[in-house]
């Protein structure tokens, strides 16, 4: 990863989630934390109340976006041209921080070059926004010697320019010098629980765990040495079984890593396609509902030799396995989960795990034995003081010192009191370099034949693919159905009442779905929730991926609708 990629730590919160409390200024941008997030929501609403100002950026209607000082409605994808208009003006209002940018930064004069091709006026006709609130959100984020912290969402990164518009926020912030400082920053909302442990762990396809790269033969030769001894090192084997282990060892001695990136999660159904990957092994992800463009992930989950899916529940996706492997869930098993401000903290079991269900960790170790490299472990915790020893960031974190509260990686060392704020002297990579992005449309575009902008998202009652909340009889009090959000001037053209049955259409599949009209979506827009399996949304959404972070476009794609008549059959159960 090149550029600030690195310097901002491949996706963490810059801060903490208690030094909202310090902000003036907010800029939250393709985020909607009152669903998503509600918590760090909660603080926002909190920090408007005593009078931060707020600026919401999205294309959708939210709550606080109602609430905003200034709220900015973009056109869907068009966020790098908005950003690029912010540092233009602030350039030309002469409201950057120059001592911040000499000192810190590198790579100015390029940023310089490509935002002076971005005046207001040109980001209005490509963005929608008028040229005043252009020109009113810049200046307030900018406001020299306050507050300003970013907080971005999934309106930024699902987009096959994601990447770019990340970097986009970074060249903003450090332009006006908000990173480094408690209530600044760039603060990324990120997703499940302990997503941020995951990447931490090197669940990625292109780093090791920590976000080392792999071309540092440093890094590999610490792991090969480690994992080459684990056998040797393990306690406890009887009899013969000893010679097994040590032969094993001795095997796994003076053997290299492979140091090429692996495949993403993203494509490997184009990898299957071509017969380049046969078996697949599955861990807590649900993709024949979750990936874009479905049809296309089920036809390649038919051609595999071999599935297997280790899930807590038989998940639509394990339905299809050959082997399903019951996985405890949270609340049965002991650990340490990452939040999204990079706290690690101590996980609890509470209750035993039904029937033959056992944790990951244990069904990763069964496995691992089976297949000849005995990876034996008594406890979490001796696994995280492997992960001590290895990952930098999380060498000075024992069990100890999380017993009542986490800490904030990096911790250094045991006496670190762990990092609230990052980068407060300097970048990870030295000094922060600036990534000028130039606007590009996304890849699927409204057009005659299929008019209407697609856009996918959360509800607050549910919880991604229903897996864990749609077994719940009051959450489904709640939430229990799929509606398509759209436009009272588009439902008025078009026809359609509250609850209308519509069929949705994009070039790939369709849904059936009722109408809620509604101002949250902007016109030429309608919103469908993923959560409902009566209404595989993602039939429609199409799989182009950012080239870095290989995440899918899921925020875009053009559909047609049509009104049914009220007797047509529902897709499901769906009512
Ligand atoms: N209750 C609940 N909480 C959850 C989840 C859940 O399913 N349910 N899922 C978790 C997961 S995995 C994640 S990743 C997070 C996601 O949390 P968020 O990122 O907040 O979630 P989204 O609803 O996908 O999108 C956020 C906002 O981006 C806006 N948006 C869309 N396109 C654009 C655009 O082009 N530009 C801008 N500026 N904005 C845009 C949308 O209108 C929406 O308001 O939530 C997590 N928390
Ligand atoms: N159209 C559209 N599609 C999207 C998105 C969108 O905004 N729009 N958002 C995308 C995003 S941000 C995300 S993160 C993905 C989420 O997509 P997935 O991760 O595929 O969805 P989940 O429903 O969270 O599935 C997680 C699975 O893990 C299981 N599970 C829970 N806990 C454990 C455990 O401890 N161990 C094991 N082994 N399994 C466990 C659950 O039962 C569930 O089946 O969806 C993506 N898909
Ligand atoms: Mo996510």
């Amino acid at each position: 990863m090149a550029g600030l990629a690195i310097s901002f730590g491949s996706g963490a919160m810059t801060n903490s989630i208690a030094d909202i409390a310090e902000t003036q200024i907010i800029l939250l941008i393709g985020g909607n934390p009152d669903s998503g997030h509600p918590i760090i929501g909660l603080r926002l609403h909190q920090a408007v109340d005593r009078g931060a100002k707020l600026i919401v950026i999205d294309p959708r209607k939210t709550a606080l976006a109602e609430r905003a000082d200034l709220w900015l409605r973009p056109r869907p994808g068009t966020d790098i041209a908005l950003l690029n208009g912010f540092m233009h003006m602030i350039l030309k209002e002469d409201l950057w921080d120059k001592k911040y940018v000499a000192e810190r930064t590198e790579n100015f004069s390029r940023l310089e070059a490509a935002v002076m091709d971005y005046p207001p006026e040109r980001v209005s006709e490509i963005t929608g926004v008028p040229v005043s609130l252009i020109e009113e959100a810049g200046r307030l984020y900018a406001s020299p010697g306050k507050n300003s912290a970013i907080y971005y969402g999934m309106g930024l990164t699902h987009y096959s320019f994601g990447s770019n518009n990340v970097k986009s926020v970074a060249n903003l912030a450090m332009l006006c010098g908000k990173v480094g400082m408690p209530g600044n920053g760039v603060n990324p909302l990120r997703g499940q629980n302990n997503v941020q442990g995951a990447c931490d762990m090197g669940a990625l396809y292109n780093t090791l765990p920590g976000y080392a790269g792999l071309t540092n033969d440093e890094t590999f030769k610490k792991y090969e040495k480690v994992w080459g001894e684990t056998l040797l090192r393990r306690p406890g084997k009887a009899g013969s079984e000893v010679w097994d282990f040590i032969r094993a060892g001795e095997k796994m001695r003076g053997k290299t890593l492979p140091r090429q990136p692996g495949k993403a999660g993203s494509e490997v159904w184009d990898f299957i396609h071509t017969g380049d990957v046969k078996a697949l092994y599955i861990v807590g992800e649900d993709p024949v509902l979750s990936d874009p463009h479905i049809t296309h992930v089920a036809a390649a989950v038919e051609k595999l030799d071999f599935l297997v899916v280790q899930d807590i529940f038989l998940s639509e996706t394990a339905k299809k396995a050959h082997v399903v492997l019951p996985a405890a869930c949270f609340a049965e098993k002991d650990g340490t989960f990452t939040n999204t401000e990079r706290r690690v903290q101590r996980v609890r079991r509470a209750v035993k795990a039904p029937g033959r269900a056992k944790t990951d960790w244990m069904i990763f170790c069964k496995l691992s034995e089976r297949m000849g490299y005995g990876m034996r472990y008594e406890s979490p915790q001796e696994i995280f003081e492997e992960i001590r020893s290895l990952v930098p960031q999380y060498a000075g974190i024992t069990y100890d010192r999380i017993e009542k509260k986490g800490l904030q990686w990096p911790v250094p060392d045991i006496n670190h009191p762990g990092t609230p704020v990052l980068h407060t002297e300097r970048f990870t990579r030295g000094k922060g370099f600036f990534s000028p992005e130039e606007y590009v449309p996304p890849k699927e575009m409204p057009d005659s034949e299929f008019p209407f902008l697609l856009t996918t998202g959360r509800e607050l009652a549910q919880y991604n693919f229903g897996s864990m909340t749609r077994k719940t009889r009051e959450i489904e009090n709640i939430c229990s159905e799929a509606l398509a959000e759209i436009n009272p001037l588009d439902a008025k053209r078009l026809g359609i009442e509250e609850r209308s049955l519509l069929k949705l259409t994009s070039r790939r599949g369709s849904v059936i779905i009722r109408a809620k009209i509604t101002e949250k979506s902007d016109i030429g827009t309608i919103f469908v929730p993923y959560h409902f399996v009566e209404v595989p949304i993602n039939l429609l959404t199409q799989n182009s991926l950012d080239p870095l972070s290989k995440t899918p476009e899921y925020k875009v794609c053009a559909i047609k609708v049509e009104v049914l008549g009220e007797s047509c059959p529902l897709n499901g159960k769906n009512r």
